[in-house]
Order: C-alpha cells, then structure tokens, then sequence
C-alpha cells in the first residue's frame, strides 16, 4: 500500500493531533502531523514565480486544514503514519482572529467556491446576513454562488424579488425545492468536480438538499456541529466530504462559517468586497474614498441612479461602522 514516495491524499477532519486524510485510492487514514515537516515551496504554482519563503510562509505552512493535499509516510518504527509533507494551496478561506488579533485560522484550503445557501421562507431571508457570508468569500478571493432553497413555499415572483440584487452584482442564484425538485439538476451539475464550503443559516435545507443531490453521502452538514456548538463561541472543526460519481469533487461543512456575524470583516478593502461597489470606486473624486459623506462620490451617485442597490449599499455602510465603531456584535 505504501509507495517509496509515500501516500497521497486530502485532510478531511481533525484540529490538530490526529487527522483525517483520505488517500486518492479512497482509503481513509489517521494520521498526526510529523514534528519536522519536509520543506516545500509553497510560492511555487504552475505558471506563476510568487516565491514567498519567508518567516509567515513557513507558520502558514503548519497550519494544516481540511483540504490541504498532504503525503503521508510511515514513522520510524513502520507503524503508524505520519503527515511528511503538505503540498502548495491553490486557496484558502481563512477567517481573522476575533478581537482584533492580528492571526488568522484557516477554516478550509484548496477551496473552489462558496455556496451560501438561504431558504424563501422559514426561515425568512435576511439578506444582510447574506451579504456578510458574501465579503467573507471576496475577501478570500473566492468565487461565491447563492442557493435559495424552499422555493416551493413562495409564489416564484416572490422568491425571485427578494434576491434580484444578487444576479445583478454578477453572483450565480440557484432557485430550489428539495420538496418539488426544482433547480436540483442544475446546482449538482454547479458542484460536481469541485471543492466547495457549503454554508448558509440553519435550517434552510443544506442537509435536505445535499440527501437529495447525493443520495448515499449521509452527509448530516451542519447537525452534528451545530449541537455541539450550541452556547458556545468556539468552532469545532471543519469536515471534508467526497462527493460520489465520476466526476469527484467535495463538499466542506464548516461550522466556523456559519458564525458569519462575529467574524471580522476587512475594513481597509471593504470596498472591493463587493462587486457593484468595485465597478464604480475608481471614479470617486478621493482615492480613499469610504463612499459616506465624500464630495464626488461615484459610488453613492451609482446608487441614487438606481445602478447599485441601496440595500447592497446600506449593507455595506453597515459593516464599515459597526468595524470602525469596534462592535462586533450585529
Ligand atoms: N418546504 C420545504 N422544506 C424543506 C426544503 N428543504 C428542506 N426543508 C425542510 O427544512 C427543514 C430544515 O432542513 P435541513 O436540511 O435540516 O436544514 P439545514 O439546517 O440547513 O441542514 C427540514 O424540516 C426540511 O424537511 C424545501 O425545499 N422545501
Ligand atoms: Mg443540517
Ligand atoms: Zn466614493
């Protein structure tokens, strides 16, 4: 089972101490990180020449998370294995330590996309959150795509008009019913092949819908985690599920995610966060424009000429202050 160059696979739980990794012949493994890891270049991608051998490179590198591709190897003695190697992240989300520490841990590597998964009703949609799951994706360089689950409990106009804001700023909106079947086909076809952080409030369907695009993944997303988080303002770990059929690809259930309302959100760059928002900035009298009460602002003069929406632009101001005012609460 074990080549010379060890094994290969994907972490798909664990915090620290023992980890979870399944080997790319799909055999599942438990392995502790080696307390010399092999030195690996993590600047170096395809077709890019970024070195970044630096002091911060090195401490990244040992912060392993699910979805880092790792090589494994048996330990001196030829018993158990050992993590030897973590292979170049071609992504990460990562959130920011909360209270303004200057860390940040890193929820899930090799990411592909973002699925924020909201419901028509019950619960009701709350677009701000929404927004909020969406700068998490942009500040991480994360394409993000909006799931709006029970459409079968609404007139479609109604699902439609409460979410026409988002197709407008460019993301892909999925309109489902895991009761009726709605839009099923489209989204599996959107997340296979792909790693993707499924997250969204609890109890819009994620588990529903995931039962009913992959049936025999028993994937309880969210079920086991939110019950252990309850009360509580730590996350456990995030946890990595293959997705069956030919074409791979992951799911990634991260708790820490749907904590949306506590994360530090980026203030400096805020901005660019959001894609309509990003359109219009450059044309702003002021370079350092926070688009608020600014002569010649471009950004506010796109959103009385109906171009932006106020409520993206509301939501947006929301978040400046509430970080500028250090209340993290929402
Ligand atoms: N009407 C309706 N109910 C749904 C749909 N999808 C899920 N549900 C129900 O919503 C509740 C929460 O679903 P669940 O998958 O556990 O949500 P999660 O917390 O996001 O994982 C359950 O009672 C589901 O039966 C849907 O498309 N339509
Ligand atoms: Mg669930
Ligand atoms: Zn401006």
């Amino acid at each position: 089972m074990s080549a010379p160059d060890g094994i290969l696979g994907v972490v798909t739980q664990g915090t620290g101490g023992v980890w979870r990794v399944r080997a790319d012949d799909g055999t599942m493994h438990d392995a502790s990180l080696r307390g010399r890891l092999k030195k690996t270049d993590t600047g170096r991608r395809a077709g890019g020449s970024i070195r970044r051998d630096t002091v911060e490179a090195a401490r990244e590198r040992l912060k392993l998370a699910v979805g880092d591709r790792v090589r494994l190897e048996r330990d001196e003695r030829g018993h158990a294995l050992a993590i030897a190697e973590i292979l170049p992240r071609h992504s990460r989300l990562a959130r920011r330590a909360p209270g303004g520490g200057y860390g940040e841990r890193v929820l899930a590597a090799n990411v592909d996309q973002v699925v924020i998964v909201f419901a028509a009703a019950k619960p009701d949609p709350h677009p701000r959150m929404l927004d909020r799951f969406l700068v998490i994706a942009e500040a991480n360089g994360l394409p993000a795509r909006v799931v709006v689950n029970k459409v079968d409990l609404v007139e479609p106009e109604v699902a439609h008009a409460r979410f026409t804001d988002y197709p407008r700023a460019g993301y892909p909106v999925h309109f489902t019913s895991t009761k009726r079947g709605d839009g099923l086909e489209v989204l599996r076809r959107a997340l296979a092949g792909r790693t993707s952080v499924l997250t969204g409030p609890s109890g819009t369907g994620k588990s529903s819908l995931i039962n009913a695009l992959f049936p025999g993944l028993e994937l309880r997303v969210g079920a086991i985690s939110e019950s252990v988080n309850k009360g509580r303002h730590t996350t456990v770990g995030a946890s990595l599920h293959p997705l069956p059929g030919d074409e791979g690809g992951f799911v990634v259930d991260t708790p820490g995610l749907r904590e949306v309302g506590m994360w530090e959100l980026p203030v400096e760059r805020l901005d660019l966060c959001f894609p309509e928002i990003r359109a219009h900035r450059e044309q702003c009298r002021f370079a350092d424009c926070r688009h608020g009460a600014e002569p010649d602002c471009e950004v506010r003069a796109a959103v009385e000429r109906g171009e932006v929406s106020v409520e993206r632009y509301e939501s947006y101001v929301k978040i400046l202050d509430e970080r500028e005012s250090e209340v993290v609460k929402w």
